[in-house]
């Protein structure tokens, strides 16, 4: 009777493990059908032995179902920023990976964005940026990432080399498609300011409140500006020789040209946007002045603007060095800390 007993229990619970090996295996299976699936709709990230948001799950792993192109909202209007931005209260959602990274849930975005800003000691711009523009890029279901751009040391900011580095630093990590390059205190007033890449260099910041939402002049080009990646790599980038306040921008506007582009702009109360008002930082004076009625950046006394055209195939993205120092994943943004070396024409 004993024996029979313990013939009965060995049984089950041979019966038990062999069903639960079944199931074990074939969840193995499904894991790899939902695994392809996945990967429809990845890309994997570059960086190695990082932190980035292909690790995390994602939701349509388990559908199976491919999503459809995205579509903006049909509710998108002025916009409401807010400049007291409360200790508590920043900006939250649960979705957005660690590093300022989000895309839309139940669709796929035809572009793939990343912001460039060019920084150092703006916190309390950047705090106020970061909680105004995720949720506006969100609302127009982009799926975006963001780049902050930090200048080590004291010596003369210089922007548009901070920016080429982070179209370079932020391709490390996404196949980015289209570039907005912004400073860290202008923010849109309108959600139909597509913060999106078109067929032409955009120029988005030409309605500033700051110049009563008026075009400074024709040719200004300044402020936040969109290129895909093809259009910048036709350009070279930005130049990387203009340190201190101003020209990098209008040397921007005539490679655009030289390369045989347009550049497009919205309509101006579509484009209506907000400068957060601040003094000059100190390290961003105005480039050395070479003449008497503007400053002009110079390398050997000559003026760098007059010879745009003639430098931007030397000048930019293939002539870029700087030593990289370290990446930090912040809830929000993503921060580069970059030495970027030092003007030609200072000595140490
Ligand atoms: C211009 C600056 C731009 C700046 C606009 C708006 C120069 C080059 C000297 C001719 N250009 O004067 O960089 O975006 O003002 O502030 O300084």
């Amino acid at each position: 009777m004993g024996y029979q007993n313990s013939f009965k229990v060995f049984l089950c619970l041979s019966v038990i493990f062999l069903f639960s090996m079944k199931i074990m295996v074939l969840e193995k299976y499904f894991e790899k059908i939902n695994f392809t699936a996945f990967s429809i709709h990845t890309t994997k990230p570059i960086r190695k032995g990082a932190h980035y948001w292909f690790s995390q799950t994602n939701k349509h792993a388990n559908k199976n179902i491919t999503l459809p192109n995205c579509t903006l909202p049909p509710d998108l209007g002025p916009y409401n920023i807010q400049l007291n931005v409360p200790l508590d209260n920043e900006f939250k959602n649960e979705r957005m990976s660690f590093g300022g990274h989000n895309k839309p849930e139940n669709c796929i975005a035809l572009q793939k964005i990343a912001i460039v800003i060019p920084f150092r000691n703006r916190e309390s711009h950047l705090k106020i940026w970061l909680h105004n523009m995720h949720p506006f890029l969100q609302k127009q279901q982009a799926d975006y990432g963001i780049y902050v751009i930090e200048q080590h040391g004291n010596l003369p900011f210089n922007r548009a080399k901070l920016l080429n580095i982070g179209y370079k630093e932020a391709l490390k990590e996404y196949d980015y498609n289209c570039f907005i390059f912004s400073d860290v205190d202008i923010i849109p007033m309108d959600q139909r300011n597509l913060y999106r890449c078109s067929t032409n260099p955009k120029h988005m910041a030409h309605a500033l409140d700051k110049f009563n939402f008026r075009l400074l002049y024709a040719t200004l080009f300044g402020g936040v500006v969109a290129f895909t990646k093809e259009q910048f790599l036709k350009v070279n980038g930005f130049s990387n020789l203009f340190w201190g306040w101003g020209g990098e921008d209008d040397d921007l506007y005539k490679r655009v040209i030289t390369a045989g582009m347009q550049i497009e702009r919205m309509n101006n109360i579509i484009s209506k946007t907000k400068a957060i008002p601040h003094k000059r930082d100190p390290g961003n004076e105005d480039n050395p002045k070479s003449t008497g009625f503007q400053h002009v950046a110079t390398r050997n006394g000559e003026p760098l603007l007059e010879k745009a055209a003639r430098r931007m195939y030397t000048d930019g993205l293939n002539s870029l060095n700087y030593t990289f120092i370290r990446v930090m994943k912040h809830r929000l943004y993503t921060k580069v800390l970059v030495d970027i070396g030092k003007p030609e024409n200072i000595e140490q």
